[in-house]
């Protein structure tokens, strides 16, 4: 059985719906950002840099949001959360998750804590403003890829759209206009949010309420 460890609405939240997506049994873990549970040394024995996701299975420890999705996705071939191996649909599939992990949910991080990366409230601000700028773009161009199909890959829901959709999230608690304004991410938003095993994690994260793209 794995176990997740997590904090609501964290990055946790794509391998968290891919979990809920397969049906498998899996344990939650809280990890307390309140408490700093993350830099406790117990928590850095499983996850040296003091952040979330991790996730156990047996004796075997992995962090890294996109790496642990793909993994679960792997392991239950019979959701159909991943193109097999070796096909132009699982290049395609890399190709989105490396994006979805690497540039945008970097900005969005960059954006969530510009003081993680420059000082000086005047740097922080133009900082921000710059990867907003950045951000504008990516979203245009998965705007361009929803309009070509409703998933990522096409007609069928897959890991690359549980990681979407855990970004779409985090948009929302920025600008939800950047999403409410291009109507197939609009549209990609709402079915997914729609979707039993999304309200089932969001519900068992405690978050049922927290994301909307209705007025900033
Ligand atoms: N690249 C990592 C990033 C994970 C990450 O940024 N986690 C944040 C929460 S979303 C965290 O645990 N931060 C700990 C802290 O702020 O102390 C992944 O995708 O798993």
């Amino acid at each position: 059985m794995y176990t997740l460890y997590y904090m609501p609405g964290r990055a946790n939240l794509a391998p968290h719906i891919v979990l809920q997506e397969t049906g498998t049994r899996y344990r939650l873990e809280l990890v307390d950002f309140q408490k700093q549970a993350q830099r406790s040394p117990e928590y850095l024995t499983l996850n040296p840099h003091g952040r979330v996701p991790t996730l156990i299975e047996g004796s075997f420890v992995m962090y890294e949001s996109a790496a642990i999705t793909m993994y679960i996705a792997d392991q239950h071939g019979e959701a159909e959360l991943a193109p097999p191996p070796a096909t132009l649909s699982r290049a395609r599939y890399y190709q989105w998750m490396v994006h979805l992990t690497n540039s945008v949910q970097e900005s969005l991080n960059q954006w969530f804590h510009p003081d993680h990366f420059v000082s000086g409230t005047q740097t922080e601000s133009a900082f921000k403003k710059n990867t907003e700028k950045r951000l504008e773009k990516m979203w245009d161009n998965l705007e361009e890829a929803l309009s070509q199909s409703p998933y990522l890959l096409g007609d069928r829901f897959s890991a690359c759209d549980a990681y979407l959709f855990f970004l779409t999230c985090w948009q929302t608690r920025l600008k939800k206009s950047m999403i409410r304004e291009r109507l197939h991410l609009a549209r990609f938003f709402e079915t997914v949010k729609n979707r039993p095993s999304v309200e089932r994690t969001l519900e068992a994260e405690g978050i049922a309420s927290w994301y909307s793209i209705n007025n900033d």
